[in-house]
């Protein structure tokens, strides 16, 4: 059986889930939700980042102990993905015990194979990025992200000999093993490289809120060396061989841009040097403003995912922040539309395509599945094609768009063959007709189930067809699942039109 291993970022806790967060984990559960349809064997990782100084920065500034101040911050994270139906197979705390045996056992890897050194740093920190920093990145000497001027730091730090190995991923990248996308970011990638980066410091010494380094007293782990690791101690290693070697390496790693850098040349980096196997794929996804601005707490425009879930339900929040802008590239969300675009893709579309057909059925036939017919197995074939090619790209917003096609295709067909006149005209016609639409509306609900598992289930359920999952993707993407004789029942509307 293959398996799929595939990851998001870790969040930090310092901040409330918001909709970035989520856009990303949304993408992930499509990715997960479909490799297991096909059968694999999936590991869908996220979590929380939580050690740091920004994050005992903020644990300070609430009055509480910072670890009290992650366990109620991280469970806001693990709530939200419960309520977005998020189908993680773990949730890794980078202050668990389990983190912890890890990052130990590769920092000490690290060390004995000779890939630390230990060194004075002497030069600028951005605490908001948690990101050591350079005159050249500043902007009227202020971080550009955070408009801060950075810390001036001078300590003794730990670090990691990225020069030896950056040849090496040079040609990892270029010979496709080690795939950076979209393209135009391996070409960002490739360009760093190019340009020659300093090699960076694994550990701080003024930090306390952090991972001891196994081989040092007075230092805890730099924020970042330890995030990373959790996408291997998350699935055992240190603590659990066996799923750690089943898993790794991950089939791809899952972020935004803002983070590529430490993704596509620190991990693999450091992989090389512990002598493990580098991820198949690091894939960032562009960035989003809302409604042209920035998203910032200072502006107030950071959208809650709650918020949104309360108003559109769970599989509507998915489906409109996933079907904003291309995946991959940098775009825009205007929630002011959300409720438009909600009316007429979801309410007109597919919520309306399913209760009409699954009505006439009542109607016309006693909601009896008519005699198998085959008109549509080819051109549904093909929708499927296009649909697995667009997974395969990862290509969320076109899988999207695919799945309208077949809904557009089949509200076509109604108005075209109008079963309201076959049942006076033609009863043999009918028949052929609503057998084709309800085979439709069948795929349709599996080709909607990564993006809206909770209305994917309700249809399959309209069709009794509850027991879909026990079937092979094979058998499921076949024209003709649907029986002739069965009953299907009367769907209640799925998304009910909302006003203004
Ligand atoms: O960077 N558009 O955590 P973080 C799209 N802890 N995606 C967005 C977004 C936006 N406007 N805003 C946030 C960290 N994201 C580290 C990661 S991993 C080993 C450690 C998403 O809480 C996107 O996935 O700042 C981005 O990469 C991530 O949130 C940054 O999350």
């Amino acid at each position: 059986m293959n398996k799929f291993y595939i990851t998001t970022p870790i969040y930090y806790v310092n901040d409330k889930p918001h909709i970035g967060h989520a856009y990303t984990t949304i993408a992930a559960d499509v990715l997960a939700r479909f490799h297991r349809l096909k059968g694999e064997e999936v590991f869908f990782l996220t979590g929380t980042d939580e050690h740091g100084a920004k994050v005992a920065a903020s644990a300070e500034q609430a009055g509480k102990l910072p670890q009290d101040f992650c366990d109620e911050n991280s469970a806001k994270f693990q709530l939200i993905w419960d309520r977005l139906n998020i189908s993680n197979d773990h949730f890794i705390r980078t202050t668990s015990d389990q983190h912890k045996a890890g990052v130990e056992k590769f920092l000490t890897k690290l060390k004995e194979v000779g890939a630390v050194y230990e060194g004075d740093y002497s030069g600028l920190y951005c605490t908001g990025c948690e990101k050591f920093i350079t005159e050249k990145e500043l902007v009227n000497g202020l971080c550009p992200d955070h408009k801060k001027e950075p810390e001036v730091l001078k300590e003794k730090n730990y670090f990691f000999k990225l020069s030896d190995y950056l040849p090496k991923i040079a040609e990892l990248i270029n010979n496709g093993e080690l795939k950076i996308l979209p393209e135009n970011k391996k070409n960002e990638v490739l360009g760093l490289i190019k340009q020659g980066m300093d090699d960076f410091s694994i550990s701080r010494e003024s930090v306390k809120w952090g991972i001891k380094i196994p081989f040092s007293e007075n230092q805890v782990t730099y924020v970042w060396v330890e995030a990373l690791q959790n996408y291997i101690t998350g699935i055992g290693y240190g603590s659990d061989d066996k799923t750690f070697n089943k898993f790794w390496p991950a089939n791809i790693h899952l972020m935004a841009k803002d983070i590529i850098k430490f993704h596509a040349l620190y991990w693999p980096a450091m992989l090389l040097a512990a002598g493990l196997p580098l991820p198949e794929v690091v894939f960032a996804h562009g960035f989003f403003t809302i409604d042209g601005e920035k998203m910032s707490k200072s502006l107030g425009n950071v959208i809650d995912p709650d918020v949104l879930v309360d108003e559109f339900g769970s599989d509507a929040v998915r489906y409109l922040l996933l079907s904003q802008f291309p995946f991959g590239a940098d775009g825009d969300v205007k929630a002011g539309n959300f409720v438009i675009q909600y009316n007429s893709d979801l309410a007109n579309g597919i919520g309306n395509l399913t209760s009409r057909v699954l009505s006439m059925v009542e109607k016309y036939l006693d909601s009896i599945v008519p005699v198998k017919d085959f008109e549509f197995s080819d051109e549904v074939a093909g929708i499927w094609h296009q649909y697995e090619d667009a997974m395969k790209r990862f290509q969320i917003d076109d899988v999207i768009e695919i799945i309208r096609k077949l809904n557009s295709f089949a509200d076509g067909y109604v108005e075209r063959q109008k079963p309201w006149q076959l049942a006076k005209e033609d009863k043999d016609q009918l028949n052929k007709v609503l057998y084709n639409l309800l085979e439709s509306v069948r795929h349709l609900a599996l080709m909607v189930y990564p993006v809206m598992p909770e209305v994917s289930e309700k249809i399959f359920g309209y069709l009794n067809q509850a027991d879909w999952k026990n079937k092979s993707f094979k058998e499921l993407v076949d024209w003709g699942g649907l029986e002739s004789g069965q009953k299907v029942e009367k769907p209640q509307p799925l998304f009910p039109r909302l006003e203004k």
